[in-house]
Protein backbone atom coordinates (compact mmCIF):
# COMPACT_ATOMS: atom_id res chain seq x y z
CA UNK A 1 0.00 0.00 0.00
CA UNK A 2 1.20 3.26 -0.81
CA UNK A 3 2.64 5.41 2.18
CA UNK A 4 -0.41 7.66 3.89
CA UNK A 5 1.11 10.93 2.68
CA UNK A 6 1.18 10.07 -0.77
CA UNK A 7 -2.51 8.72 -0.84
CA UNK A 8 -3.13 11.94 0.79
CA UNK A 9 -1.15 14.00 -1.72
CA UNK A 10 -2.84 12.46 -4.50
CA UNK A 11 -6.59 13.28 -2.89
CA UNK A 12 -5.47 16.52 -2.66
CA UNK A 13 -4.37 16.76 -6.14
CA UNK A 14 -7.64 15.19 -7.70
CA UNK A 15 -10.42 16.37 -5.51
CA UNK A 16 -11.90 20.39 -4.81
CA UNK A 17 -10.58 21.59 -1.51
CA UNK A 18 -14.01 21.16 0.19
CA UNK A 19 -14.34 17.57 -1.31
CA UNK A 20 -11.00 16.63 0.62
CA UNK A 21 -11.91 18.70 3.13
CA UNK A 22 -15.36 16.13 3.58
CA UNK A 23 -12.55 13.38 3.12
CA UNK A 24 -10.73 14.42 6.40
CA UNK A 25 -13.80 15.37 8.20
CA UNK A 26 -15.24 11.41 7.48
CA UNK A 27 -11.92 10.32 8.22
CA UNK A 28 -12.08 12.16 11.69
CA UNK A 29 -15.98 11.15 12.90
CA UNK A 30 -15.31 7.22 11.78
CA UNK A 31 -12.12 7.29 14.06
CA UNK A 32 -14.44 8.97 16.81
CA UNK A 33 -17.36 6.44 15.71
CA UNK A 34 -14.89 3.62 15.64
CA UNK A 35 -13.79 4.29 19.54
CA UNK A 36 -17.03 3.94 20.56
CA UNK A 37 -17.67 0.56 19.23
CA UNK A 38 -14.53 -0.75 19.25
CA UNK A 39 -13.60 -1.01 15.63
CA UNK A 40 -9.75 -0.60 15.01
CA UNK A 41 -9.51 3.31 14.88
CA UNK A 42 -6.74 3.08 11.85
CA UNK A 43 -9.28 0.99 9.72
CA UNK A 44 -11.96 3.85 10.19
CA UNK A 45 -9.65 6.63 9.58
CA UNK A 46 -8.44 4.91 6.42
CA UNK A 47 -11.82 4.10 5.19
CA UNK A 48 -13.18 7.56 6.14
CA UNK A 49 -10.02 9.23 3.78
CA UNK A 50 -10.58 7.55 1.12
CA UNK A 51 -14.28 6.87 1.07
CA UNK A 52 -14.35 9.51 -2.03
CA UNK A 53 -11.68 9.26 -3.50
CA UNK A 54 -12.68 8.81 -7.68
CA UNK A 55 -15.24 11.64 -6.86
CA UNK A 56 -14.11 13.95 -9.51
CA UNK A 57 -13.00 11.32 -11.98
CA UNK A 58 -15.12 11.03 -15.34
CA UNK A 59 -17.64 8.72 -16.14
CA UNK A 60 -15.25 6.49 -18.18
CA UNK A 61 -12.22 7.27 -15.89
CA UNK A 62 -14.75 5.50 -12.55
CA UNK A 63 -16.08 2.70 -15.41
CA UNK A 64 -12.10 1.72 -15.79
CA UNK A 65 -11.74 1.51 -11.66
CA UNK A 66 -15.46 0.41 -10.81
CA UNK A 67 -14.41 -3.02 -13.55
CA UNK A 68 -14.28 -5.93 -11.25
CA UNK A 69 -15.99 -4.60 -8.23
CA UNK A 70 -19.63 -6.72 -7.06
CA UNK A 71 -22.56 -5.69 -7.86
CA UNK A 72 -22.57 -3.35 -11.02
CA UNK A 73 -26.18 -3.00 -12.51
CA UNK A 74 -27.14 -0.74 -15.50
CA UNK A 75 -28.24 2.18 -12.66
CA UNK A 76 -24.78 1.89 -10.93
CA UNK A 77 -22.90 1.74 -14.34
CA UNK A 78 -24.84 4.79 -15.58
CA UNK A 79 -24.83 7.27 -12.58
CA UNK A 80 -21.26 9.06 -11.42
CA UNK A 81 -23.19 9.91 -8.10
CA UNK A 82 -23.42 5.78 -7.47
CA UNK A 83 -20.79 4.62 -9.80
CA UNK A 84 -18.18 6.60 -7.69
CA UNK A 85 -18.56 4.13 -4.45
CA UNK A 86 -17.05 1.42 -6.62
CA UNK A 87 -14.71 3.19 -8.40
CA UNK A 88 -13.00 4.46 -5.16
CA UNK A 89 -13.03 0.90 -4.23
CA UNK A 90 -11.27 -0.33 -7.22
CA UNK A 91 -8.85 2.49 -7.36
CA UNK A 92 -7.64 2.34 -3.97
CA UNK A 93 -7.23 -1.78 -4.48
CA UNK A 94 -5.24 -0.95 -8.16
CA UNK A 95 -3.81 2.19 -7.77
CA UNK A 96 -3.24 2.53 -4.05
CA UNK A 97 -2.38 -1.10 -3.25
CA UNK A 98 -4.47 -1.43 -0.71
CA UNK A 99 -5.37 -4.66 0.38
CA UNK A 100 -7.43 -5.11 3.56
CA UNK A 101 -11.13 -6.46 1.96
CA UNK A 102 -12.97 -4.83 5.03
CA UNK A 103 -11.26 -1.41 4.32
CA UNK A 104 -12.21 -1.57 0.46
CA UNK A 105 -15.56 -2.85 1.41
CA UNK A 106 -16.20 0.08 3.56
CA UNK A 107 -15.46 2.40 0.44
CA UNK A 108 -17.54 0.12 -2.06
CA UNK A 109 -20.57 0.29 -0.22
CA UNK A 110 -20.18 3.60 1.32
CA UNK A 111 -23.42 5.35 -0.64
CA UNK A 112 -25.84 3.23 -1.10
CA UNK A 113 -25.29 0.23 2.24
CA UNK A 114 -25.74 -3.24 1.58
CA UNK A 115 -27.90 -6.09 3.58
CA UNK A 116 -25.62 -7.53 6.31
CA UNK A 117 -22.91 -4.40 6.68
CA UNK A 118 -20.18 -4.91 8.60
CA UNK A 119 -19.19 -2.40 11.67
CA UNK A 120 -16.96 -0.56 9.60
CA UNK A 121 -19.01 -0.60 6.61
CA UNK A 122 -21.64 1.27 8.65
CA UNK A 123 -19.06 3.31 10.52
CA UNK A 124 -18.22 4.90 7.28
CA UNK A 125 -21.75 5.32 5.84
CA UNK A 126 -22.90 7.48 8.86
CA UNK A 127 -19.72 8.91 9.31
CA UNK A 128 -19.83 10.23 5.57
CA UNK A 129 -23.32 11.60 6.26
CA UNK A 130 -22.64 13.46 9.71
CA UNK A 131 -19.16 14.99 9.60
CA UNK A 132 -18.79 18.09 10.60
CA UNK A 133 -18.30 20.01 7.53
CA UNK A 134 -22.12 18.78 6.11
CA UNK A 135 -24.14 21.41 6.30
CA UNK A 136 -27.30 19.66 4.21
CA UNK A 137 -30.83 20.34 5.39
CA UNK A 138 -31.82 17.31 7.84
CA UNK A 139 -28.02 16.62 9.05
CA UNK A 140 -28.84 17.80 12.74
CA UNK A 141 -31.38 15.14 12.86
CA UNK A 142 -28.65 12.98 11.59
CA UNK A 143 -25.96 13.83 14.34
CA UNK A 144 -29.12 13.75 16.91
CA UNK A 145 -29.78 9.90 15.98
CA UNK A 146 -26.31 8.98 16.07
CA UNK A 147 -25.94 9.91 19.63
CA UNK A 148 -28.69 7.00 20.31
CA UNK A 149 -26.80 4.34 17.90
CA UNK A 150 -24.87 4.31 14.55
CA UNK A 151 -27.84 2.26 13.42
CA UNK A 152 -30.30 4.89 14.83
CA UNK A 153 -28.28 7.91 12.88
CA UNK A 154 -28.37 5.58 9.57
CA UNK A 155 -31.81 5.23 9.04
CA UNK A 156 -31.93 9.43 9.70
CA UNK A 157 -29.35 9.54 6.76
CA UNK A 158 -31.45 7.00 5.04
CA UNK A 159 -34.78 9.06 5.60
CA UNK A 160 -32.77 12.23 3.91
CA UNK A 161 -31.27 10.55 0.97
CA UNK A 162 -34.72 9.33 -0.09
CA UNK A 163 -36.54 11.85 0.98
CA UNK A 164 -34.12 13.96 -1.06
CA UNK A 165 -34.43 11.39 -4.29
CA UNK A 166 -37.70 11.52 -4.48
CA UNK A 167 -38.24 15.37 -4.05
CA UNK A 168 -35.55 15.68 -7.14
CA UNK A 169 -37.28 12.76 -9.01
CA UNK A 170 -34.50 10.55 -9.37
CA UNK A 171 -34.23 6.46 -9.05
CA UNK A 172 -33.46 4.86 -5.64
CA UNK A 173 -31.06 2.09 -5.92
CA UNK A 174 -32.81 -0.97 -4.64
CA UNK A 175 -29.13 -1.96 -2.60
CA UNK A 176 -30.09 1.31 -0.50
CA UNK A 177 -34.09 0.44 0.04
CA UNK A 178 -33.17 -3.30 1.27
CA UNK A 179 -30.44 -2.15 3.16
CA UNK A 180 -32.41 0.00 4.88
CA UNK A 181 -34.92 -2.60 5.82
CA UNK A 182 -32.15 -4.38 7.16
CA UNK A 183 -31.70 -1.81 9.73
CA UNK A 184 -34.88 -0.94 10.48
CA UNK A 185 -35.57 -4.55 11.07
CA UNK A 186 -32.46 -5.03 13.35
CA UNK A 187 -33.91 -1.97 15.23
CA UNK A 188 -37.67 -2.90 15.89
CA UNK A 189 -38.12 -4.13 19.66
CA UNK A 190 -40.35 -7.12 17.89
CA UNK A 191 -37.68 -8.11 15.75
CA UNK A 192 -38.56 -11.54 14.49
CA UNK A 193 -41.90 -11.00 14.78
CA UNK A 194 -44.65 -10.36 11.99
CA UNK A 195 -44.99 -7.35 10.61
CA UNK A 196 -48.60 -5.28 11.47
O1 LIG B 1 -20.18 11.23 -2.22
P1 LIG B 1 -20.90 12.06 -1.18
O2 LIG B 1 -21.49 13.31 -1.77
O3 LIG B 1 -20.04 12.37 0.00
O4 LIG B 1 -22.13 11.21 -0.60
P2 LIG B 1 -22.72 9.80 -1.05
O5 LIG B 1 -21.64 8.93 -1.60
O6 LIG B 1 -23.48 9.25 0.10
O7 LIG B 1 -23.78 10.15 -2.18
C1 LIG B 1 -23.42 10.71 -3.38
C2 LIG B 1 -24.66 11.11 -4.12
O8 LIG B 1 -25.39 9.96 -4.52
C3 LIG B 1 -25.64 11.99 -3.36
O9 LIG B 1 -25.88 13.16 -4.11
C4 LIG B 1 -26.89 11.22 -3.24
C5 LIG B 1 -26.76 10.21 -4.36
N1 LIG B 1 -27.43 8.93 -4.05
C6 LIG B 1 -27.38 8.23 -2.90
N2 LIG B 1 -28.16 7.14 -2.96
C7 LIG B 1 -28.71 7.16 -4.21
C8 LIG B 1 -28.22 8.30 -4.90
N3 LIG B 1 -28.60 8.62 -6.14
C9 LIG B 1 -29.46 7.81 -6.76
N4 LIG B 1 -29.88 8.10 -8.00
N5 LIG B 1 -29.99 6.69 -6.15
C10 LIG B 1 -29.63 6.33 -4.88
O10 LIG B 1 -30.14 5.31 -4.37
FE1 LIG C 1 -19.47 9.32 -1.69
FE1 LIG D 1 -18.50 11.26 0.95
Amino acid sequence: MWEEQKMRQWLQQHLPAGRYAHCEGTAETAVALAARVGVDKYKAHLAGLLHDAAKSLSLAEMRHYAEGEPLLDTMLWNSRNLLHAPASSGLCRRLFAVDDEGILAAIRWHTTGRVGMTLLERIVFLADAMEPTRNYRGVEEIRKAAQDSIESGMLASYRETFCFLLESGQPIHPAGIVARNAILEELRPTKGEPLP
